[in-house]
């Protein structure tokens, strides 16, 4: 059976693929003129590094401690002061990330589909996203890695889509912007789309070189 034929789910990641986590660079330039981009970046790297860390660790922070102490730590790095009135106005950022253009357009398209959202958020950050974008209404379910205490790429994580949607993992399309979420999603016998946003140009075959 080719994917067409089998997937009956498509799931899919928050942040990097339905909500811009670089959305935050207008108030971070309004708070740290021209420091924007890089502030951004920074907070981002730490954040996934400290989810990886934190499940290698065992020790399991929700996900708003752990974009919290990324942004104090990115601060740091870049020598931006982050006392915690600016450093409330940014976190409030992230429950208002916005969405790419294409996502309205092609969930809507899918809806014929179970649609899901399996993201490191938390409850209340996708909540907050999902209702901030205006996505309310599309998704049968918003799932976060909270249930399951630890964060992606663990196989806890795919596995608890596929038990919260009652649909098997080889019957369930897994869509992220993040290659080694994708790779984590394979892993348990998901379909897998990766969404290119950031344009990496890739090689298909050794025979290129
Ligand atoms: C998410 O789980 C990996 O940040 C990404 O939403």
């Amino acid at each position: 059976m080719n994917a067409k034929q089998e997937i009956k789910a498509l799931v899919f990641d928050a942040y990097g693929t339905l909500f811009d986590v670089h959305s935050v660079i207008s108030i971070c330039n309004q708070l740290f003129p021209d420091r924007g981009a890089a502030l951004s970046q920074a907070w981002r790297a730490k954040q996934l590094e400290y989810t990886w860390l934190r499940s290698l660790m065992g020790h399991y922070e929700d996900f708003w401690q752990v974009t919290e102490s990324a942004l104090i730590v990115a601060c740091q790095t870049l020598n931006l002061p982050c006392e915690p009135a600016r450093r409330a106005q940014l976190m409030d950022a992230y429950l208002h990330l916005e969405p790419y253009p294409d996502v309205r357009p092609a969930l809507t398209a899918l809806a014929d589909y179970s649609l899901a959202i399996l993201s490191n958020g938390s409850p209340r950050m996708l909540q907050a996203a999902v209702a901030s974008a205006g996505l309310e209404g599309l998704f049968s379910h918003v799932i976060s890695v909270d249930e399951a205490k630890i964060y992606k790429p663990s196989p806890r994580v795919y596995q608890l889509a596929s038990q919260k949607m009652g649909v098997a993992e080889s019957a369930i399309g897994f869509v992220s912007s993040n290659a080694w979420d994708v790779i984590g999603a394979k892993a348990v016998g998901f379909w897998t789309c990766w969404v290119n946003r950031s344009n990496t140009k890739v090689r298909s075959s050794a025979s290129e070189e």
